[in-house]
Formats: structure tokens, C-alpha cells, sequence
């Protein structure tokens, strides 16, 4: 009898986790995921107290420095020109639709104020302001949205135990409890989302760091469930993505590439990771690292590649996440300011052609991508050609011009596809862009 009611028992439990669905988005969050995909561009911010030995944010890990002695920056750090409205109003002018910004590092060094630890910069700087919570009121006024980086990988607490791939040299005692620092990390995270109600997205990093092969093992290790949870119940609307270079976890909100355009590898991150149906994001580097590196920051990337990876992203149905690692007295180095209103003038003509686009229809060519709307076509010239081809059958085309008028484009449609003859672009078109309409939806 008792083992009868055992199998029935095992059997009603089995039926219950089947029939029990999993993650069901909530309208809110459906709502979010939508205008997270029309934006396809946002700034990514990389600043702490490493910003200050200006060697990148990964110096006290490649230099060997101990947390006893690393913790000690934080009594230097007086960020005297820090102003959030001015930074929100340079990436809005760059055409930025959100920005990302590391609310703590793996340094653990907390850039907001909170109850569970003193190292953060309200307590534990000459500062004492909270910067994530000027930049999310600067965020709320201009109305752009923000989204906070958040590290699992912590190299200066010693309940981060047993250690994981980094940070060894830190001088932590061989002992700690895990338990107490993931739930260390569900207060935090309790605390922003309680305190700034309206955060975009939660955007982890560094669950790599502790990775067993098996992913079921990898996914309870760092506890997902019940943070993901915690967050979608804090803040329907709030979305979460995971930097882990893998295939997306139940519970997370869109997929994240780092340094590749989705389907592309060109670091090793993104290996075997396949695109998925989630809205996508791909984040890159204009200079040389993520946090500020005095020698090589003046070496930011040219405005043409910069375009390159806004429309190949677009041209892919991803957001490009672009980062800037500012000083440590607040300013954000003049070249980038440049280059940010560079691209607002670019995405002030252009950006039609890349929010609220889908990826195009035709896959990546020698050429360039293409991003689509409706019955429109736009095909991104990122690599001049004076003829090009477009596999594209089955849809009578109406008309064909450049993008901003600049001159005629001669297309031909035949059976098997179109072909366009493109006039010679001026010498500093990063993107010619051709507006092709069809009679019908693409
Ligand atoms: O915040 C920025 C970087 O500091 C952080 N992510 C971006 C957004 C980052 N840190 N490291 N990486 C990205 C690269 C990851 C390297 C890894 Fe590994 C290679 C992870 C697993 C294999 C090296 C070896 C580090 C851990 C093991």
C-alpha cells in the first residue's frame, strides 16, 4: 500500500513539473523586450575605482594586487567633473536608445549605495555619491533607459569560496560560505530594484568563472531561478541577460555576444553559442579595453568601423552595445566625445535604416548586410561594389534610390534576384545605403 501511494505521489509530482509551465514573461516584460529591440543602439559604461590605476577594469586580477591593498583606491576616489546629465545627454546625442553601466565589477567594488557592504562609493569613497543613483535619476529625466551591469565573479569577498578561475592572488583565507554570498548578491539586487524601480535590464557577468561541465549544475551553483525570479517580481519590466558566452537560461530576457556580431567567433566566446529567438545584443570596445587604459584610449576605433558594427548588428536583428571606459575624475576622454557626436550625426540621417529594423532577409555578403521594414529594404553598403547582387525572388520591386537622395541607383530584377549598379561613394561614406521598396511585406 505505502509504496502505491509512493508511485502515485512520485508519479502526480512528475505530471505536476511537466504540466507546470516554466518562465512565462509577463506582459510588462513583453512590452520591454519589445522596445528593447527597436532600439539597437546603447552606450556601455565601464567605470570603478580600477579606472583610476587606468589599466583596465581586469588590473587587480592581471597585476597580482591583493584586495587589502586594491581597497584601499577607494579612499582616492573624488571624481570632481562627474555629472551624470551631462554623460546621458552625450549618449543621447549619440543616438543611444539605453546605456549600460557597471554598477560592480569584479572587483566587488559597489558603484551605488548599499546595506551589505561598506566598499561601495556612497561609504567607502571622499566622494560619497551614489553615481548609479545620479545616472538612473539623469537616465529617468532624459528619458532614456538604464541598465546595470551586475558581477557574480567577485575577487575581494572570501564568502566568493571556493574561488573559481580568477582572482587567486588576492591574499583571501582558504575558507568562506557560499550560500552567504549568493545571498549577498540577492540583497543587492533587491536593493537597486527597490531603490531605482524603473532599471531596463539586468546585465550579469562572470558566471564563467565557475563553470562545471554539466549546465544544470552550472545554472544552480550560481542559484538563477531564484534571482531571475526576484527580479521579474521586483520589476515586471526590468529584463535579465547573462554574459556567460553560452545559450540562454530559462529566465533570461534577451542574448548577449561579446565582441561578436551574433554568428560570428572571433575571440573564442562565442563559440557553439547559437542565435536564438530572444532579442539579441551584441557588446564591443571603442578603444582598446572596457574600463579606461590611460596609454591606449586615445586609440578609439574609426568612426566608418563604428558604423560597420552598428548596421552588421542591426543587419543580424541585434542592438550594438558600445563601450566607453571614462576617467577617474568623471570626464569622458575628448576623442570619445567626438566620436559620440559623430555618430549622432550619422544616426540623425540614417537611423531610420537601423531602429526598429529587423535583420534583413539576405544574410551578410562581401558587401555589407541588409535591415528591413515592412515592404522596405535597406542594403548597407559597407564595402564598395560597383554592381552587387541580391538573392532576393518572388517580390515585385517598386523603386530603388540611394537612402538620403544622393544619387541614382540603377537596379535590374531579373528571375533568379536584383542587380544593383552603385554610383562611386564620396571618400568618407562609411555605409551607402540603398532604399529598396517591394510591393509586398518582406
Ligand atoms: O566587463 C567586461 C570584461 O571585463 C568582462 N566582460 C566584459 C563585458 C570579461 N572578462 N573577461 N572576459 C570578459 C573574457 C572572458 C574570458 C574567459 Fe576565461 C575565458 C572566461 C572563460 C574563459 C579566462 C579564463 C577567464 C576565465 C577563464
Amino acid at each position: 500500500m505505502k509504496r502505491i501511494v509512493l508511485t502515485v505521489v512520485l508519479l502526480a509530482s512528475l505530471f505536476a513539473a511537466k504540466a507546470q509551465p516554466g518562465y512565462v514573461p509577463s506582459e510588462e516584460n513583453l512590452e520591454a523586450r519589445k522596445e528593447f529591440s527597436e532600439a539597437r543602439f546603447g552606450i556601455f559604461i565601464h567605470w570603478g575605482i580600477y579606472s583610476m590605476l587606468g589599466d583596465g577594469e581586469w588590473v587587480m586580477n592581471n597585476r597580482d594586487i591583493s584586495y587589502e591593498e586594491y581597497k584601499n583606491l577607494a579612499g582616492g576616489f573624488y571624481p570632481s567633473k562627474f555629472d551624470a546629465e551631462q554623460w546621458v545627454k552625450a549618449f543621447k546625442g549619440a543616438g543611444a536608445k539605453y546605456m549600460t553601466v557597471t554598477s560592480r565589477h569584479h572587483d566587488g567594488f559597489s558603484m551605488f549605495k548599499t546595506e551589505q557592504s561598506g566598499y561601495n562609493v556612497v561609504d567607502g569613497t571622499p566622494f560619497g555619491r551614489d553615481v548609479i543613483g545620479e545616472l538612473y535619476e539623469a537616465c529617468e529625466k532624459e528619458g532614456i533607459k538604464l541598465h546595470l551591469y551586475y558581477s557574480q565573479l567577485d575577487w575581494g569577498r572570501n564568502d566568493y569560496y571556493p574561488r573559481g578561475n580568477t582572482g587567486h592572488e588576492s591574499g583571501r583565507p582558504d575558507s568562506g560560505d557560499w550560500n552567504e554570498y549568493k545571498d549577498f548578491m540577492y540583497a543587492q539586487l533587491t536593493e537597486l530594484l527597490t531603490r531605482y524601480p524603473n532599471i531596463g535590464a539586468i546585465w550579469y557577468d562572470g558566471m564563467w568563472d565557475k563553470q562545471p561541465e554539466d549546465r544544470q549544475e552550472w545554472k544552480s551553483m550560481w542559484d538563477l531561478d531564484r534571482q531571475y525570479e526576484l527580479i521579474h517580481s521586483l520589476s515586471p519590466s526590468c529584463l535579465v541577460a547573462s554574459n556567460h558566452h553560452s545559450a540562454p537560461f530559462e529566465g533570461e530576457d534577451f542574448q548577449i555576444f561579446e565582441r561578436d556580431v551574433p554568428g560570428e567567433n572571433k575571440s573564442g566566446f562565442s563559440a557553439g553559442q547559437k542565435i536564438t529567438s530572444l532579442p539579441l545584443e551584441t557588446c564591443d570596445i571603442l578603444g582598446a579595453s572596457w574600463g579606461y587604459d590611460i596609454c591606449k584610449d586615445g586609440d578609439y576605433k574609426p568612426l566608418s568601423e563604428i558604423v560597420g558594427l552598428i548596421a552588421r548588428s542591426a543587419g543580424k536583428g541585434a542592438n550594438l552595445l558600445l563601450n566607453i571606459g571614462p576617467r577617474p575624475d568623471g570626464s569622458i576622454p575628448e576623442k570619445g566625445l567626438e566620436l559620440l557626436e559623430k555618430i549622432g550625426v550619422w544616426m540623425d540621417r540614417y537611423g531610420e535604416t537601423i531602429y526598429a529594423t529587423q535583420g534583413g532577409c539576405i544574410p551578410e555578403q562581401s558587401w555589407g548586410v541588409t535591415t528591413q521594414k515592412a515592404d522596405v529594404l535597406y542594403v548597407h553598403v559597407l564595402n564598395h561594389e560597383d554592381t552587387i547582387f541580391l538573392p532576393l525572388t518572388g517580390n515585385k520591386l517598386v523603386s530603388a534610390g540611394l537612402f538620403d537622395g544622393s544619387g541614382p541607383v540603377k537596379a535590374s530584377q531579373y528571375k533568379e534576384g536584383i542587380v544593383l549598379t552603385l554610383p562611386k561613394p564620396a571618400e568618407d561614406t562609411p555605409d551607402m545605403i540603398v532604399e529598396l521598396r517591394f510591393k509586398n511585406n518582406l
